[in-house]
């Protein structure tokens, strides 16, 4: 008889999932959502559906491996978890004494977004004085441009979508990226809401859209303006929450909007001039609107720039203050639990150089001063997902350069290693989740033991710290101290019933603190002017790729079926094939005699990737989509889509521009 325990999917997703594990004789035999999770209600995404696959792959690492061949060809030996631990803390301290802490330079992300896990590496690299990372891989820019407007307002509760009547999904492929999100959206629909998607081509989410709006690439700052434009001359204004909440209209309206006419902005964006007033008609008279703000605008060299226009539109109309709440773009509970103690900036013995996770490639130049001799990754895979990737290996090939991986598959990083580790997954270890699209969290505890020799990552950083000679108390405490020190503290944000749930690992809810005045600004206003931002005035920017020679706008966008380069290992899923696959429009493919079913090689200034096209009205020209990220392994050639994409940042937060390139297309 299988015995079910409760679990929460540990990735990189807005939903964080409850679910339940079905585990005989110490192994997952099947999974299914947890039908008393609030948010999740009993359903998981097609990924998920079965974890245990990916959980039980052949292809999971169960020993420590030494490399025996070439750098990134994937040559390894088994070796011992102690003989591993000893070269390793060898190795550093011959390079913490040659080179100082900087040169060792630890990357990791989000393979897993439990609060212990993910965070487990800190206080090591901190007390070791290594080079910081900062992880802006994501969406550091929208946080950027709501800050701008918003402030620390807390989002509206991801139920208010229901009482809207009209929707608009922009930029948020939201079917694949918040599966549960969207039933929401489908609930709303259903009850009379219209649901509008802008989006750079027709997604699987489009398809239960009423209306879709394609725009260009990159120019969704124009489209909210020419929106607001529309809105002004229309008079479809809310004139009193206008006085009463926002800075800075009368500016905006008089020196930014008259420049966004439906001539100049249908140029621009591409979006017929009737669409654009029927979108700002429908947008103006609705009575409680909702935008639900994906990560797709906000990776683009404007793209906080952008995420701030967007959010003017709401202020207009005072949607802000009705049930639906004006935007959505997930829920902020950063402040929730004591982080500090689980992070420990204070064990940093001073300041130390801060490395932009998206420009991984020029940190491991070798003449950076001092040069990065030793990296360490931990739950991500930047040899795939991390941008400019002719950069990034060429370090990763580098013979001077010392390099661990810990990981559960042999992924594109962990080829180029010299010692890979074995990591526990999600089902092995114990953490503390908090969703970031809902406001659950939820603590959990291992379903299964550890498969093989696999350690999870706070279990390797303590091997690692007694190893380094750390002698601090702290290093010797287990993952549950850790959970139960990060709960001690009564949060605000815990009612006692909420409480006692998360206690005893039930799924469990948070209550946003209410915030007088309504807006989490320094006005107390929603701030169209914000003085603190070297633009004051929102008004749109060109995107990098204005500037780019080559004729076809890449849109590197998410898979249905992958999480970024996670969910590789699974051959049930299509994922392997689609992150292989580069969708064209008839036309764009017929000027360069591409058929369905082609190889064909997608290129431009940066590198070059092998791919099979598919021809498809879905994407309109000028426009070419990769959705997914490949592991080389399943791939044509070595390079993979992120060998198209630069080191170009964000205007703020510092934020990776993966949608933000040009390429050309040719048969091979
Ligand atoms: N299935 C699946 N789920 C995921 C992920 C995944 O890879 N696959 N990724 C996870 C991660 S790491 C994150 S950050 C989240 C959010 O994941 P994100 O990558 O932020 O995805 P979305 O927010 O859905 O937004 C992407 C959509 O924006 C569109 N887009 C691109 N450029 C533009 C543009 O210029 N204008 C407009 N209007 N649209 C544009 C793309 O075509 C795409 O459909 O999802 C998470 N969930
Ligand atoms: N072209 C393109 N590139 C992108 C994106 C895009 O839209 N287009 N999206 C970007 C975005 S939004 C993000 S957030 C990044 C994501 O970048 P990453 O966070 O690097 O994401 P993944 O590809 O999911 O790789 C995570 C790895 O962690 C491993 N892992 C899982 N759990 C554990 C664990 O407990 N311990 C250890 N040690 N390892 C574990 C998994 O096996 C997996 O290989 O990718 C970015 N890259
Ligand atoms: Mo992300």
């Amino acid at each position: 008889m299988a015995e079910l325990r409760r679990s929460v999917c540990p990735f990189d997703c807005p939903d964080a999932c409850g679910m339940l594990v079905e585990v005989e004789a110490g192994r997952a035999v099947g999974v299914r959502g947890d039908p008393d999770h609030p948010y999740n209600r009993g359903t998981l995404c097609p990924k998920m559906a079965h974890y245990e696959r990916s959980v039980h792959s052949d292809l999971r690492l169960t020993t420590p491996l030494r490399r025996v061949g070439p750098k990134g060809e994937g040559a390894f030996e088994p070796v011992s978890w102690e003989e591993t631990l000893d070269e390793i803390a060898a190795r550093w301290r011959d390079i913490l004494g040659q080179w100082g802490g900087e040169a060792i330079l630890p990357y990791s992300y989000a393979g897993t977004m439990g609060l212990v896990q993910r965070n487990a590496g800190h206080p090591f690299f901190h007390r070791l004085g290594a080079s910081r990372l900062d992880r802006t891989i994501c969406t550091p820019a929208k946080g950027a441009g709501l800050a701008a407007v918003l402030g620390s307002t807390p989002a509206p509760d991801p139920e208010a979508v229901l009482g809207a009547d009209l929707v608009v999904l922009w930029g948020l492929h939201a079917l694949a990226t918040n599966l549960h999100g969207f039933q929401r959206v489908r609930e709303a629909r259903r009850r009379g809401a219209k649901v509008w998607a802008v989006e750079t081509y027709r997604t699987a989410t489009t398809d239960h859209a009423d209306h879709v709006i394609l725009v260009r690439p990159g120019t969704d700052g124009v489209l909210a303006a020419g929106v607001m434009h529309l809105l002004l001359e229309a008079g479809d204004l809310d004139r009193i929450f206008l006085d009463r909440h926002v800075l800075g209209f009368e500016a905006f309206a008089r020196e930014v909007l008259p420049q966004y006419p439906p001539a100049v902005v249908a140029a621009k964006t591409g979006v017929d001039e009737a669409t654009l007033r029927a979108f700002a008609a429908a947008y103006g008279r609705a009575e409680n609107p909702q935008i639900q703000l994906g990560g797709g605008i906000t990776r683009y060299g404007n793209g906080a720039m952008t995420t701030r226009l967007i959010l003017c539109l709401p202020a207009l109309v005072g949607a802000y203050l009705k049930p639906a709440g004006g935007a959505f773009l997930g829920t902020s509970t950063a402040g929730v639990f004591p982080m500090a103690k689980l992070l420990r900036e204070d064990f940093q013995p001073g300041p130390t150089r801060l490395v932009n996770m998206n420009r991984l490639g020029e940190a491991l130049d070798p003449a950076m001063d001092p040069p990065v001799k030793a990296l360490y990754v931990y739950h991500s895979n930047p040899a795939a997902v991390t941008p400019d990737q002719g950069a990034v290996r060429a370090g990763l090939l580098r013979e001077d350069l010392f390099t661990v991986v810990h990981e559960r598959f042999l992924t594109d990083t962990a080829r180029y290693a010299d010692l890979v580790l074995p990591a526990t997954s999600s089902l092995e270890h114990p953490d503390l989740y908090r969703a970031y699209g809902h406001y659950g969290v939820q603590k959990v505890a291992a379903a299964l033991p550890p498969q093989g020799e696999a350690r999870s990552n706070w279990r390797t950083f303590q091997a690692l710290a007694e190893r380094m000679g750390l002698e601090e108390p702290f290093f010797r405490q287990s993952e549950d101290d850790l959970i139960e020190a990060l709960l001690v503290d009564p949060s605000p944000w815990l009612t006692d019933p909420e409480r006692a749930a998360l206690a005893e690992g039930r799924p469990a809810r948070l209550s946003p603190p209410a915030l007088p005045p309504p807006f989490g600004t320094p006005s107390g206003k929603v701030e169209i002017l914000n003085a603190r931002e070297p633009e004051p005035l929102p008004r749109p920017l060109p995107s990098h790729a204005e500037g780019d020679p080559e004729p076809l706008a890449l849109v590197t966008a998410p898979s249905l079926y992958s999480l970024n380069s996670t969910f590789q290992e699974r051959e049930d899923l299509p994922a392997r094939q689609v992150a292989a696959t580069i969708r064209l429009s008839a036309g764009d493919a017929a000027a360069r005699g591409i058929s369905s079913g082609d190889e064909v090689t997608a290129f431009n200034g940066r590198g070059e990737v092998r791919l099979t096209a598919e021809v498809t009205e879905r994407v309109p020209e000028g426009v070419a989509v990769v959705e997914g990220v490949a592991w080389s392994a399943f791939s044509k050639g070595r390079a993979t889509v992120n060998a198209l994409t630069s080191q170009r940042l964000t205007d703020r937060g510092g934020g990776s521009t993966f949608y933000d390139h040009r390429i050309d297309v040719r048969r091979s």
